[in-house]
């Protein structure tokens, strides 16, 4: 029997409503499946940019040790990127459309990857401050309504929490070494604490998708709600690490039984994610000229796949 919209829609809502997973074959309403379809891709397209600030640094690394940890996380984060365009996939897009939209700016990764990185204590500050970010929004996600985004989410996540650890095991090697490794530390701090609470987005009452987003249970939490637990879970950190975050508002608020902090530059972070960033064109022509390049792989395979 043909179920009519209405039933189909009444369907889609319940399983909303029991916290239940909508799968690739279910119909689902439009603007569902362009939010998956928007946040999914620009969660893939940042894992292939954020291979770029990291990268830049694995022939330089410090010691064998490094290099090997280095050249691993970057690579878990072009096999993140392949889980989400698969992911993506699943919603009736296609990767290299998806590339495309990223190359010419229609779609959007996450702002933190339109900073430069200058020193190998950056390495150390991305694993901390920027996969912890990371890890704080992304776990909920791993609840997230729809199933193919929530399962890639698990393993995602188990390799993000890894990251995480050797940044903070790099900055507390670097913590014990010379006056100037410590100082490389702070300064690398400095530039990307700020940076890094950007990555939740703009505040809940500037969120045109939060509301939205919540209702069909593609978000679990606010984008405030997860930087404010980004900071209570950071600053501790921060103290044992022996490093000060550079926000004179910072302090721990008894009564609310949170951290206070100051105000991010929104103005700052509207620029960077309107393409005025230091490194935006930097990363997209370095994405286009990788993609060119790898056009006879893409080739190659083609043809053999029409053969078999
Ligand atoms: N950067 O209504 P809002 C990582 C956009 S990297 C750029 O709050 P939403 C990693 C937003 O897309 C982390 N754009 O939106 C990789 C929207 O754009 P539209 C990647 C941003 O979607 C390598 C507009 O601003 N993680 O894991 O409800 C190494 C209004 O915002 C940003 C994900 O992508 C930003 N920071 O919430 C290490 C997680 N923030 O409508 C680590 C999945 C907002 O004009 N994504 N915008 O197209 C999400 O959880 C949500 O999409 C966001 C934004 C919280 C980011």
């Amino acid at each position: 029997m043909e179920l009519s919209e209405t039933q189909l829609s009444e369907h889609f809502e319940a399983t909303i409503a029991r916290q239940g997973r909508i799968e690739p074959r279910d119909w689902m309403p439009d603007g569902y499946r362009k939010t998956m379809i928007r946040q999914i891709a620009q969660h893939a397209h940042s894992e292939i940019i954020g291979m770029q600030p990291e990268g830049n640094w694995i022939t330089r690394a410090p010691s064998l040790r490094r290099k090997a940890i280095l050249l691993a996380k970057v690579q878990d984060e072009a096999g993140h990127g392949m889980y989400l365009y698969a992911a993506a996939e699943t919603l009736g897009t296609d990767r290299a459309d998806l590339t495309e939209r990223l190359i010419d700016g229609r779609q959007k990764y996450s702002s933190i990857f339109n900073y430069p990185t200058l020193s190998y204590a950056d390495v150390g500050v991305i694993g901390w401050l920027v996969d912890g970010a990371a890890i704080c929004n992304q776990v909920p996600l791993c609840r997230s309504s729809y199933g193919p985004y929530a399962r890639a989410m698990v393993r995602i996540c188990k390799e993000e929490s890894f990251h995480q650890r050797q940044g903070y095991e790099l900055l507390l090697t670097m913590m014990r070494g010379s006056d100037a490794q410590k100082a490389m530390v702070q300064e690398s701090v400095n530039r990307f604490w700020w940076p890094s609470l950007m990555m939740f987005g703009p505040p809940d009452a500037q969120s045109p998708n939060t509301e939205r987003s919540m209702a069909w249970g593609i978000k679990r939490h606010t984008n405030d709600d997860l930087r404010q637990r980004f900071v209570d879970m950071t600053a501790p950190q921060a103290d044992r690490l022996g490093v000060t975050l550079p926000d004179d508002k910072l302090r721990w608020n008894e009564a609310r039984g949170h951290h206070d902090f100051g105000e991010v530059d929104w103005a700052e972070f509207k620029a960077v994610v309107g393409g005025a960033g230091p490194c935006n064109a930097d990363r997209i022509a370095r994405r286009q000229a990788a993609h060119d390049a790898g056009s006879w792989v893409r080739e190659a395979a083609m043809a053999h796949a029409a053969k078999h």
